[in-house]
């Protein structure tokens, strides 16, 4: 047989093979296994430094278009690597195409696969999106891999003996004009399962976190307490967890005295807190809404650490979610009485999207420090990073003061003879974990100041919501900014040698159109 001939032979047989092996993965992935397919990218993503990450976010017009380049181009190259894969399966057999090769095809296509996936993807084997613990997880990640590129090895053999096969004796040694019906046929099956792949991506597209992650909260409709389904929402996940709390745990486990497990029911046993606690977004800007605010429900987190004992080597405490996201605390912060393991979100159990069955508060922190889907709690030296923290986030994760004017909308146009009364302006403050002690408003661009009052004040750990009449006396073009002064007496600033990967600072600033 000619090698032309087994080579495209193969690759047909390795194209449809790796088709099939997709599906594969796809169907696993409504189990919420994690497959290559989705972990690759987590993986990389350690790599991508904050700068060329947001640049690249930029090019690609934003977070959920990078998930959804990352996810496609996995695919498509998982196709390619597969077709060349069969081309070179075809070139070794073009001497004998019915050599049953099985020991060694097993070898190259399912053991050499397990191997490499297992050393290159080992951080981010322990995931899983129905909430398996972390070790568990690994293995049924592993375990469905290892599926997987069986189905590619057992369609890319059976295929190429399919096109190879001879129709009668006497056309034992070359190809009969059959091949084209059979390659025919081979690719109407490949097409078939591409059609239920295709199915099974949409039922997972269709559950994806693209119509939601980034969703903000701002404007006209905010209120003292987010409502659960208005609160912002920021996942790095494709497809967030939906975790089956009968096969969930939480472990303690790494610098402590006595490790544990705890169920679900177990932490339902503690005395519990209950804390309104604003979240905000690292990369939340000046005029956005990646910020909410809630009253959360749970235990302080040191009522584990009590409990565990941590070495006197422990430093920070490193959260994992069950999505393999993790993130870093300090020891000192994860035992403040107001760092909560939270499984109620105003009155009512997590949201799935907000960490069900736990999250971690941690007030005065950034977002993304308030780990969702929490499996385990490692108690770990100074130099532990978190997911975002390994990719150059920082160093700083404690929130400066903001606010930011809600009402009216930037640009809006006024007549002042049509004004009956004053405008109202209002929005929201700010202070991290240190409260909100004044509210400041500019109508001439930060020249003059004048008091706003505070008709609603959220305590040390939330936002405090703000407002002020305002009766321009004459036609202009005005620009309105806010400052806010935390409970401690700090002026809200510009800090021009922050890290820009800290979270921005600086001041909001609408215009306003004032016309005679
Ligand atoms: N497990 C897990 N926790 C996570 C994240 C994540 O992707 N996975 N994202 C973080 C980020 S960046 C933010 S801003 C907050 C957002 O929380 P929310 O979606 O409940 O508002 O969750 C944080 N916790
Ligand atoms: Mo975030």
């Amino acid at each position: 047989m000619s090698w032309t001939k087994t080579l495209s032979t193969g690759l047909l047989a390795g194209f449809v093979a790796a088709i099939a092996m997709t599906a594969m993965m796809l169907l696993l992935a409504c189990f919420g296994v994690a497959t290559p397919l989705i972990i690759i990218g987590d993986r990389l993503s350690a790599f991508i430094p904050p700068g060329p990450f947001l640049s690249l976010m930029g090019k690609v017009g934003g977070y959920n278009h990078l998930k959804q380049i990352g996810v496609g181009s996995t695919i498509a190259g998982q196709l390619v690597v597969g077709a060349i894969g069969g081309a070179i399966f075809g070139f070794c057999m073009r001497r004998d195409p019915r050599k049953p090769a099985t020991l060694a095809t097993i070898a190259v296509f399912v053991v050499l696969p397990i191997i490499a996936v297992a050393i290159a993807l080992w951080p981010v084997l322990g995931t899983s999106y129905r909430g398996l613990p972390i070790d568990v997880a690994r293995l049924a990640t592993l375990v469905g891999f290892a599926l997987s590129v069986f189905v590619f090895e057992r369609t890319l053999t059976a295929g190429f003996r399919f096109l190879t096969r001879p129709k009668t004796k006497s056309e034992d040694r070359e190809f009969t004009p059959a091949i084209g019906r059979r390659a025919f046929l081979l690719s109407a099956i490949g097409v078939a399962v591409a059609g239920g792949g295709v199915a099974l991506a949409r039922k997972l597209y269709r559950a994806a976190t693209f119509s939601y992650d980034g969703t903000q909260y701002k404007g006209r409709i905010v209120q003292p307490i987010t409502p659960n389904d208005l609160f912002y929402c920021v996942t790095k996940n494709v497809v967030d967890p939906r975790v089956n709390v009968d096969l969930w745990h939480l472990e303690v486990t790494g610098l402590v005295r006595n490790r544990a497990i705890w169920r679900f029911e177990d932490l339902l046993g503690f005395p519990a807190r209950e804390q309104q606690t604003t979240l905000m977004c690292i990369s939340n800007g000046l005029d956005a809404g990646l910020i909410s605010n809630a009253v959360w429900k749970g235990i302080p987190l040191h009522d584990l650490l009590d409990q565990a004992v941590p070495l006197s080597s422990a430093a920070r405490v490193r959260l994992h979610g069950v999505d393999n996201y993790t993130d870093t605390i300090p020891l000192e912060k994860a035992m403040e009485p107001t760092t909560l393991l939270s499984y109620e979100m105003n009155g009512v159990l997590l949201p799935h999207r907000h960490g069900y069955p736990l999250r971690v508060v941690v007030p005065g922190y950034f977002g993304e420090k308030h780990v969702k889907w929490l499996t385990r709690i490692e108690l770990a030296d100074t130099s532990a990073k978190g997911f975002y923290e390994a990719q150059g986030w920082g160093p700083d994760f404690i929130v400066p003061t903001r606010s930011r004017i809600d009402v009216p909308d930037h640009e809006s146009r006024f007549s002042i003879h049509e004004l009956r009364e004053p405008i109202e302006v209002k929005g929201i403050a700010y202070g991290g974990d240190r409260g909100i002690s004044r509210v400041e408003l500019s109508f001439d661009d930060g020249k003059t100041w004048n008091d706003a009052a505070i008709y609603y004040a959220g305590g040390d750990l939330a936002w405090s919501l703000w407002k002020t009449d305002w009766m321009p006396e004459q036609p202009g073009d005005y620009t309105l900014v806010v400052r806010a002064t935390d409970g401690e007496g700090d002026v809200q600033e510009w800090e021009e040698d922050r890290s820009p990967f800290s979270g921005v600072t600086g001041f909001h600033k609408i215009v306003g159109h004032v016309t005679a």
